[in-house]
């Protein structure tokens, strides 16, 4: 039976390749992003699937609340959120990083993220069912230089992906934290705020992921028996390892 997914970053990256692979597979995918040219293009790349272009920034929350609780009846009885939109500013040392860059992240990948599962679950625990996939980050785990803020950010989303699993508890709710490494999307772009050559770079030398690949391991889980509940799934290119524990001397 097709399902009704909504997929916030659906304008590029590991959201556009969610959003392409589920519509793909027949169900009713609800794509959205800030740049609505982007929604149009995908939604006429994917013409003969049942695509629903919505556009807010996640940021806004009443803009959040007033674009998911006007969704026309067919898409409102979500099945499945994946909490995709976010993004990486900088990657200067905290004395040098600009406030700014961190608020942004901080109101996009923890505020945002908050607000669109916020206007999701009242449908989810009323219907008994729903999986909601967060976009982590292996920098929510290990640290690196300049990931200060952005890795505290997915820190959060691990944490809260924990608790929100814990509270919805006897609903039939699964709830997994997605960690993905290194992954050629436009993620680098942003960071390095168009030096296109500095984010280049990021992904010279070794194979990085993906989107598709990320797509596909969310869509297998999104497959699984609802009684399967992947807590968190830490994916990794093959070329990417642990950082050794640095000892200044
Ligand atoms: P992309 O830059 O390719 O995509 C980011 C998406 O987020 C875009 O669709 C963008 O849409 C959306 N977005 C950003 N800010 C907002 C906002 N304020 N409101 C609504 N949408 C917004 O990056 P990825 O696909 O790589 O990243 C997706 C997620 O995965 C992020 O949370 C990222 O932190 C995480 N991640 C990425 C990794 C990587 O190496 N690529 C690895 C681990 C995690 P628009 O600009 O149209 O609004
Ligand atoms: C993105 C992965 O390692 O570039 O979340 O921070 S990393």
């Amino acid at each position: 039976m097709s399902r009704v997914i909504l997929v916030t970053g659906a304008t590029s990256g590991f959201g556009k390749e969610c959003a392409i692979k589920f519509a793909k597979n027949g169900d009713k995918v609800i794509i959205a992003g800030r740049r609505k040219n982007r929604l149009e293009e995908l939604k006429n790349e994917l013409k003969d699937c049942d695509i629903f272009p919505l556009s807010f920034d996640v940021r806004n929350k009443e803009e959040v609340l007033k674009e998911i609780s006007s969704l026309p009846t067919a898409y409102q009885n979500i099945d499945i959120l994946i909490n995709s939109a976010g993004l990486a500013l900088g990657l200067e040392l905290s004395p040098e990083a600009l406030i700014e860059d961190w608020e942004q992240m901080i109101d996009t990948n923890i505020k945002g993220l908050l607000y669109v599962t916020k206007a999701v679950l009242p449908t989810m625990i009323k219907r008994r069912s729903g999986y909601i996939f967060n976009l982590g980050s292996i920098a929510g785990s290990w640290p690196y230089l300049g990931g200060n803020v952005y890795g505290a950010t997915k820190a959060f989303v691990e944490q809260f992906s924990y608790n929100l699993r814990t509270d919805l508890r006897g609903t039939n709710i699964r709830v997994s934290n997605i960690e993905p490494g290194a992954a050629k999307t436009e993620f680098s772009n942003i960071r390095f705020k168009g030096e296109i050559d500095k984010a280049q770079k990021v992904y010279d030398g070794y194979e990085p992921l993906v989107a598709t690949d990320i797509a596909n391991l969310i869509f297998t889980l999104a497959n699984l028996p609802s009684h399967v509940n992947v807590n968190s799934l830490e994916v990794m290119p093959t070329a990417q390892t642990w950082a050794g524990l640095h000892i200044e001397k």
